[in-house]
C-alpha cells in the first residue's frame, strides 16, 4: 500500500533476502489498476537513499549550525521526557505544542494521543491548510464527509472544483478519462487551463483566484431562481432554506460575473448543468481551502449546492461516509477524553478560530455521538489548536508562552505561511526544546534539538489514516516488505517511549501491530483474523456495504429515521453551530484582503495576482528532491507566465525571475505559458535544495525559492471560523534574474 501520497494505490514489493529488488502495480488492487505513478516506483530509491536518517542526534551546537552528535533511542527518550516532565511542573502542560504534516498513515494520530495523554491541547497539523476545513465544515453542515466512494454509478455531471487530479490523483486519473468517454459532463472551476480542463471539461469556469465563494452563491441563486432545486428532500430535510433564499438575491450572476471574471450566461450555463443532471458530485479540490477569508464559507456553500440539488448521498452523487462502526477510531483511539476540562480551555487559537477548535468540534462530536455508534464524530487530526498561533506563542509568550515542540511528519519552514515568522519562532530561545521526527535532514529538522530518524511505508505496516482517525468507514491497511533499516523506527516507537516514561504505560500497546489489531478489532471478530497484520496479508482491506439514502432509512438503535448527525438532525444550510459560535450561519463572500480591488494602492507597485502550490507529478511537496528519479522530472523551481505577461516584462522562456510581494522575494524558472491568465502568476511550493548547504544562513536555500516566503499569516488573512490560510490571490510583481550567480539550481 504506498505511502507516496494519501490515496494509497496498492503495490506489489518484489523482496528477496531481505532486500527490496522491485516495486510494481498490484493488478488486483482496485486502486491504480495495475497502474503506478512515477514517484510510487521511485521509493526504493527513499528506501536506501544515503542521505537518509538513520540515527537518532542530539544538536551540539547552536541552532542550524549543523553540529550533531549520534545518541541512541534510549538516551534520546530518557532526556526528552525528564525534560518534559519539568517543564511541565514549571510552566504547565500546555506549553508544550505540537505540530504535523500531511499525514499518511499512523504519525499524526499517535502525536496527538500522547499530546491529549501529557495534557496539552496544542496539537497542530497542516491539515489546518488542507481538507480538515472541508471534513470540519461538512461535519457541521451535514454530520459527515461527502467524500464517499460514489464509483457505484457514474455521475452525469461531476465539479472538478480547485482541483487537478491529472497532477494530483494521477492512479485515479484515469477512472475520470475513462467517465469522461463513458458520458459524464465536467465542470472544471480553475483559473488556469489545468490538464484536467483540457482533458475533461465540458465547461471551463475559468474563475479569478479566491473568488469562488462568489460564484458558488451565484450558482445557488440560479438554481433558487430558476426552481432547479429538489423541493421535496429541501422541504423535509434541510434546515434554514428561506434564510438562503433572501441571502443568495445578494449574488445575481450579472453582479457575480463582474468579481469573478466569469462570464454572466457561462455562470447560468454551469449551474443548470449542474442541477439538472442526476446523478452529479462535486469533487474535493484544495484551493478551495486555501482562500483565506473566504473558506468556510465557499466549503459550507459547496456542501449546501449537494444537498439542495438532491445529490446527497446517492449512488453516483456525493455519498456521506462517516467513521468506520467496525473500528476504535478517532477518538477513542487519540484517547480525546483524557484531557482534563481546565486544559481544554486554553487551547491556543479558540477564541478567534472557534470551529476549527475545541468548542466547534465540540459542538460537531456532541451532535454525532449517539448517532455514530456511541464513538462519536471525527474529523480526523481534530481537534487542532490553531496552527500559527503556536508561533505566535513562542515569540510573544501570550497568552501563555510555548516552551517545547514536538514536529513530526512536516517540513514546517516551506509547508507553512510566512516562513520568516516559523523561521523566527523555531529559532526562537524561548524555545527550550525542540524534536523532530523526520526521514531526511531538512531545514525544519536542521533547526530541532533532537533528531529521531523515522522509518518509510516499506519498513513498518500502514494502515490508512482515513481508518484510524474516523475519516471514513473503511479499513484499509497495508503489509511491512522488509525490516527497518539501521536504528530507523516508526513514529510510534517515538511517541510510545515517552509516553511510557511519562506515566502513560497503560494507554500504549508493547508495538504498533498490537495498536492496529485493537483498532479494528471488532472488525477482525467479525472476520475471523487474529491479527491486523494477517488480515492485511489475506485481505488489505474492507468497505462496508454501500447504503443509499441512509437518512431515509430506520435507525436500529433509535428505531427512527437516521437523518443527519447535526443538532436539528437536518442538513443545516443555516448553521446552527455557526451561529452559537457568533459567526455567520450562511455563507457569504468578502473579497480577498490583497487584491486589485481591495488594495489598489499596493496593486500600483504589485500589479499581478499571484497564486502557489498547484501539484506537479513528480513531487510531493516537499519531499523527493534528493531521489534522482524523480527530480529529473521536476529539476527546480517553476512558475507559470503568459506569454503577454512575459513579453511585458522582458521574461523569455527558461529565465529565471524574481516574483516579490510586499513581504518578500524569490527566484524561479520561467515557464513562459498560454494555460495561465495574463494578470497571474502560479508558483510552485514547497521548495528547499538537499545538494546544497545544511547549515545557516544558507539553510539548504530554504529562502531562495519557497513560495511562503511570499504569503502572510496573521488572522486578517485567515478565515474566520476555520483559521484556514490564504495560500491565494495575494499581489506580486516579476522580474528577472540578471545576476548568474543567483540562480539557486
Ligand atoms: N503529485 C502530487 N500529488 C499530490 C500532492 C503533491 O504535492 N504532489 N499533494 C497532495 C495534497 S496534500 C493535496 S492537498 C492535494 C491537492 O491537489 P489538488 O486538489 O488537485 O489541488 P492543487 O494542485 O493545489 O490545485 C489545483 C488547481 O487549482 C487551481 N487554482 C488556483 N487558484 C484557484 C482558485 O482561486 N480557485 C479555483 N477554483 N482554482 C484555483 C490551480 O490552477 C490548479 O490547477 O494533492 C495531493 N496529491
Ligand atoms: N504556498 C503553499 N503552501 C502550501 C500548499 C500550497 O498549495 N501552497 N499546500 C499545503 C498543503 S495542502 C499541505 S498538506 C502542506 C504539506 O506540508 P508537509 O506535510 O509539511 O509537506 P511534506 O513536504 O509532504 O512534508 C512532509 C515531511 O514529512 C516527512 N515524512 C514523510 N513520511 C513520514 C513519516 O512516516 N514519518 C515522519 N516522521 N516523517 C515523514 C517527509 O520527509 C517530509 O519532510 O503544505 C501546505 N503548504
Ligand atoms: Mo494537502
Amino acid at each position: 500500500m504506498c505511502f507516496g501520497c494519501s490515496l494509497n494505490a496498492g503495490v506489489k514489493a518484489l523482496v528477496k533476502d531481505g532486500r527490496l529488488l522491485k516495486l510494481e502495480a498490484d493488478p488486483e488492487h482496485y486502486l491504480g489498476r495495475g497502474w503506478l505513478c512515477e514517484r510510487a516506483k521511485a521509493f526504493i530509491q527513499h528506501l536506501y537513499h544515503e542521505d537518509r536518517l538513520n540515527y537518532p542526534l542530539k544538536r551540539v551546537g547552536e541552532r542550524g549550525e549543523g553540529k550533531w552528535e549520534r545518541i541512541s533511542w534510549e538516551q534520546a527518550l530518557d532526556e526528552i521526557a525528564e525534560k518534559l516532565k519539568q517543564f511541565k511542573k514549571k510552566y504547565g502542560a500546555e506549553t508544550l505544542a505540537s505540530i504535523g504534516g500531511t499525514g499518511r498513515g499512523h504519525q499524526q494520530i499517535v502525536k496527538e494521543r500522547f499530546m491529549n495523554l501529557f495534557d496539552s491541547p496544542n496539537s497542530a497539523t497542516a491539515g489546518q491548510w488542507c481538507a480538515l476545513n472541508c471534513y470540519q465544515i461538512e461535519n457541521a453542515t451535514y454530520g459527515a464527509s461527502s467524500r464517499g466512494k460514489s464509483a457505484l454509478k457514474p455521475a452525469a455531471c461531476t465539479v472538478i472544483w480547485g482541483q487537478n487530479p491529472e497532477a494530483s490523483q494521477a492512479c485515479l486519473y484515469r477512472e475520470l478519462l475513462r467517465l469522461k468517454r463513458e458520458g459524464t459532463k465536467f465542470i472544471v472551476i480553475d483559473p488556469k487551463r489545468s490538464e484536467s480542463v483540457n482533458d475533461l471539461a465540458t465547461i471551463w469556469v475559468r474563475i479569478r483566484p479566491g473568488t469562488d465563494a462568489a460564484l458558488a452563491l451565484a450558482w445557488l441563486n440560479v438554481i433558487i431562481e430558476e426552481e432547479l432545486y429538489d423541493k421535496a428532500f429541501v422541504d423535509k430535510w434541510c434546515y434554514g432554506f428561506d434564510k438562503l433564499k433572501e441571502r443568495v438575491k445578494e449574488y445575481p450572476p450579472s453582479k457575480v460575473a463582474e468579481i469573478t471574471w466569469v462570464p454572466e450566461e457561462t455562470i447560468r450555463e454551469s449551474a443548470r448543468l449542474y442541477a439538472t443532471s442526476h446523478p452529479a458530485s462535486i469533487q474535493w479540490g484544495v484551493k478551495c481551502d486555501m482562500q483565506g477569508v473566504n473558506v468556510t464559507s465557499l466549503d459550507h456553500a459547496k456542501a449546501i449546492l449537494r444537498a439542495v440539488t438532491g445529490n446527497l448521498d446517492v449512488a453516483g452523487g456525493d455519498t456521506l461516509m462517516g467513521p468506520c462502526e467496525k473500528a476504535n477510531y478517532g477518538p477513542v483511539f487519540e484517547y480525546l477524553d483524557e484531557l482534563s476540562p481546565a486544559q481544554r480551555k486554553k487551547q491556543l487559537g479558540a477564541d478567534r478560530h472557534g470551529l476549527w477548535c475545541l468548542p466547534g468540534f465540540d459542538m460537531i462530536n456532541e451532535a454525532g455521538k449517539e448517532y455514530w455508534w456511541g464513538k462519536g464524530n471525527a474529523a480526523g487530526y481534530m481537534p487542532g489548536c490553531h496552527t500559527t498561533s503556536i508561533f505566535d506563542a513562542i515569540l510573544t509568550e501570550k497568552p501563555y508562552p510555548v516552551k517545547a515542540l514536538i514536529i513530526g511528519g512536516d517540513n514546517t519552514l516551506v509547508a507553512y505561511p510566512n516562513t520568516m515568522h516559523v523561521y523566527q519562532a523555531l529559532k526562537s530561545p524561548n524555545l527550550e526544546l525542540s524534536i523532530i521526527v523526520e526521514q531526511w535532514m531538512t531545514p525544519t529538522a536542521m533547526l530541532a534539538d533532537y533528531v529521531f530518524p523515522a522509518t518509510n511505508w516499506l519498513e513498518m505496516p500502514v494502515m490508512h489514516m482515513h481508518t484510524l482517525q474516523g475519516l471514513g468507514n473503511y479499513v484499509y491497511i497495508g503489509e511491512q516488505a522488509v525490516e527497518p533499516l539501521y536504528e530507523r523506527k516508526p513514529d510510534y516507537y517515538v511517541y510510545q517511549g515517552l509516553g511510557k516514561r511519562l506515566g502513560q504505560e497503560k494507554f500504549w500497546k508493547e508495538t504498533l501491530e498490537d495498536e492496529f489489531t485493537w483498532c479494528i478489532q471488532p472488525l477482525l471478530d467479525e472476520l475471523g483474523y487474529s491479527s491486523a497484520v494477517e488480515f492485511a496479508k489475506e485481505q488489505g482491506w474492507w468497505f462496508p456495504p454501500f447504503v443509499e439514502k441512509r437518512y431515509e432509512q430506520i435507525n436500529p438503535r433509535t428505531g427512527k429515521q437516521w437523518g443527519f448527525a447535526t443538532p436539528t438532525g437536518k442538513v443545516e444550510i443555516c448553521s446552527t453551530i455557526l451561529e452559537k459560535l457568533g459567526y455567520d450561519p450562511l455563507p457569504h463572500f468578502q473579497e480577498p484582503p490583497e487584491t486589485p480591488i481591495s488594495d489598489p494602492e499596493l496593486a500600483k507597485e504589485y500589479p499581478l495576482i499571484l497564486t502557489s502550490g498547484s501539484r506537479v507529478r513528480g513531487l510531493h511537496h516537499s519531499e523527493h528532491r534528493q531521489i534522482q528519479l524523480t527530480r529529473r522530472i521536476v529539476t527546480c523551481p517553476t512558475c507559470e507566465i503568459h506569454p503577454d505577461t512575459a513579453r511585458k516584462y522582458d521574461i523569455k522562456d527558461g529565465d529565471w525571475v524574481y516574483i516579490e510581494t510586499k513581504r518578500g522575494r524569490i527566484k524561479q524558472k520561467a515557464w513562459v505559458t498560454e494555460k495561465v491568465h495574463p494578470q497571474i502568476v502560479d508558483i510552485q511550493h514547497a521548495w528547499w535544495f538537499p545538494e546544497k548547504d545544511a547549515e545557516e544562513p544558507t539553510l539548504y536555500g530554504v529562502f531562495e525559492s519557497n513560495a511562503n516566503v511570499l504569503t502572510p499569516d496573521d488572522d486578517k488573512y485567515m478565515d474566520g471560523p476555520m483559521g484556514s490560510a490564504g495560500f491565494l490571490p495575494y499581489l506580486c510583481k516579476i522580474y528577472p534574474v540578471t545576476d548568474e550567480s543567483e540562480i539557486p539550481c
